[in-house]
């Protein structure tokens, strides 16, 4: 594996979109106490049921740290490869490599990580494992990697179409926590040299409450060239309401790098969810503070599904609109299965969903999937 010092789009290498073919999928076994309940037992059902979905039709490769490997294996289907690696948590999205393609091969970018925030609002410390994964994954991969990590970035704050646009939000990669040295556009230079994309659509704020200060992946996805899905609320007592009816008017004013103007698909939201007294006690105090408080309300959108090469997987909530976005979705990605997971509500107690726990990696010429 070659660490390369000079930008992705020196060699034309790009970001392709997430519905574009895969190769595979890579997830991080959870295990940390203070994120996911009981020690993660209820957690590491759910990303089991999804693993199971996504190795339908993809590769799928789990890092699991020394201790829970044998769980891991045990618990995931023989086809599924699960490789001992250490993490901090299980954040693939924001952990793993972006992958880049130049059309025939594909390479790494290793963005610097500091758990959302750093000593300013991350959300753990320390985070030095998980920093070091993007470039473990890239070697075990056998794919060379950009080295970006004087640049803070998640996975999470950015999704392409493909054909040279990105979405992201001000509220994450302009915060305090990430790049605060940098101007916005020096960041959107950065973000056009790296991914290969021409045209960033900025939304302001991503959804209320959320504690990767507004990741783009929970609150607005394309899911296919010149069309996104945004999350929505009718209830304009809800806080989310304005956000929300901010971020519908940039998108529907924007147009694309292609010149396009952006078709918006409205995907309902849950009513509010919030965690329970007894979901807080099974979580463990790590650094003498509860990571949540009973009635907290969680980030939940059903914005934040994970495209497969066959079926996209959406989060359910026990809520009446359910279903609603299950049926969404199946209008919109209609080659593929949509299908609810059961158990994303013990994904959410971490603080994310199916999209943060994922990270695709694009097919290549060579590949045999
Ligand atoms: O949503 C994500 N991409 C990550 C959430 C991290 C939460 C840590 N508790």
């Amino acid at each position: 594996m070659k660490i390369i010092k000079d930008l992705p789009d020196k060699e034309n290498y790009y970001m392709p979109a997430e519905y574009s073919p895969h190769y595979g999928c890579i997830l991080i076994w959870p295990h940390r106490r203070d994120s996911w309940q009981n020690g993660a037992y209820k957690a590491r059902q759910a990303f089991a049921e999804l693993i199971k979905i996504i190795s339908r039709s993809e590769k799928v490769i789990v890092c699991a740290r020394y201790e829970d490997y044998d769980d891991a294996r045990k618990a995931l289907p023989d086809r599924v490869r699960v490789v001992e690696m250490s993490s901090d948590d299980s954040w693939a999205r924001d952990v793993a490599p972006t992958f880049v393609t130049n059309g025939t091969e594909i390479r790494g970018i290793d963005w610097g990580f500091n758990a959302w925030g750093g000593l300013h609002d991350g959300l753990y410390f320390p985070w030095d494992k998980d920093n070091k994964m993007a470039r473990k994954l890239c070697d075990l991969l056998d794919k060379d990697c950009y080295d970006q990590r004087d640049f803070v970035l998640e996975g999470g704050s950015i999704h392409t179409d493909g054909e040279g646009t990105l979405l992201t939000t001000e509220e994450c990669l302009l915060g305090r926590g990430r790049n605060p040295d940098m101007s916005k556009q020096e960041i959107e230079e950065k973000l056009c040299r790296c991914l290969g994309v021409k045209k960033i659509i900025w939304l302001k704020r991503g959804i209320y409450h959320d504690e990767t200060n507004g990741h783009i992946d929970n609150i607005c996805a394309f899911v296919s060239p010149g069309e996104a899905v945004l999350a929505w609320t009718d209830d304009k007592n809800d806080p989310q309401y304005e956000i929300s009816a901010e971020c519908l008017e940039i998108l529907e004013s924007a147009v694309d790098a292609k010149g396009r103007r952006i078709k918006v698909h409205k995907l309902p939201l849950p009513s509010p969810v919030h965690i329970t007294a007894e979901e807080c006690m099974g979580l463990d105090d790590m650094d003498g503070e509860p990571t949540r408080i009973p009635g907290e309300r969680l980030a939940a959108s059903y914005v934040n599904f994970y495209i497969s090469n066959k079926d996209v997987i959406v989060p359910q909530f026990g809520d009446e609109n359910d279903k609603k976005a299950v049926e969404i979705l199946s209008r919109l990605f209609p080659t593929r299965t949509v299908t609810g997971l059961s158990g994303s509500r013990d994904i959410l107690i971490g603080g994310g969903n199916i999209h943060c726990i994922t990270q695709q990696i694009p097919k290549w010429q060579e590949a045999s999937v």
